[in-house]
């Protein structure tokens, strides 16, 4: 089975339905997101008052998704990362394993595990926002983007095959790390201290991140897992295809010539 992994879509409509439908005519049916997706955010509720947003009509980044996946006929799944409505995604109601559907998308909640292609695969999303003091809870932040040791103990300690996170574990070296405050260091820090305690206890083969817009092949120190870091929405190496047959990952070519087509949003992380 082949899957095609991406992240940091941040929103970005026409990327995500491009994404998807190229998807689809090459033969891809599952489509896995790395977080910060956001979908189901409050603004994409414009007939409810905020924070009752909760299942009513959506409009906006989340129906466009939500078709474009109907459309295409994909399994879409998706971790969450620091960017989405976590209050929102708490509440959803959990199924069998404890995976959540919503308008035809799969959330998988921190901790979950599944199997696709055979394989043992582990989710564990989360992140913390360094541009926080820009961003106002409710309307596009929530303090539950943080990482916490239950998260990790919830994915528990049997060996996985392909580990899903948002942030990067800590003892991997990020090229072009922002220079940021101390407190907001040892904050993100804290964070990737949660990743890399998962990957110890997990021993995944294969491990795909994304929040740092940036793309990376590295062995994760001191450990036999192979991460994959995903670049952000609009940029070449947005995302790839995993063969579960051999875990190996290829390059997914979208549009030739994407690599210039940024946008404001470029420095979200
Ligand atoms: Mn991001």
């Amino acid at each position: 089975m082949k899957i095609l992994i991406a992240g940091d879509w941040h929103r970005d409509a026409h990327w995500a339905v491009e994404t998807i439908k190229a998807a689809r005519q090459q033969g891809l049916r599952h489509l896995i997101h790395l977080g910060d997706l956001g979908v189901f955010w409050p603004s994409d509720y414009p007939e409810l008052p905020s924070r009752t947003n909760r299942f009513g009509n959506a409009y906006g980044f989340t129906r466009s998704l939500s078709e474009a996946v109907r459309d295409a006929n994909i399994r879409f799944m998706f971790i969450d990362g620091n960017n989405d409505n976590h209050e929102f995604l708490a509440q959803l109601p959990r199924r069998r394993g404890g995976r959540a559907e919503m308008m035809g998308l799969t959330y998988l909640p921190r901790g979950t595990r599944f199997r696709l292609g055979r394989r043992r695969f582990g989710a564990l999303g989360g992140a913390y926002s360094v541009d926080r003091r820009q961003r106002r809870h409710h309307v596009d932040w929530w303090p539950e983007e943080e990482l916490t040791a239950d998260d990790v103990r919830r994915l528990g300690d049997g060996r996985l095959d392909v580990l899903l996170t948002h942030e990067v574990p800590s003892s991997v070296e990020l090229p072009g790390l922002l220079r940021l405050r101390p407190e907001t260091a040892a904050a993100v820090n804290r964070n990737r201290q949660l990743v890399q305690a998962a990957v110890e206890a997990t021993r995944p083969a294969q491990m795909f991140s994304g929040h740092w817009h940036q793309r990376l092949t590295v062995h994760v120190p001191g450990s036999e897992t192979l991460l994959q870091v995903l670049d952000m929405q609009r940029r070449l190496g947005n995302s790839v295809v995993l063969d579960t047959k051999t875990l190996s990952v290829e390059q997914f070519v979208q549009i030739p010539g994407q690599r210039n087509g940024r946008t404001q949003q470029e420095r979200q992380t």
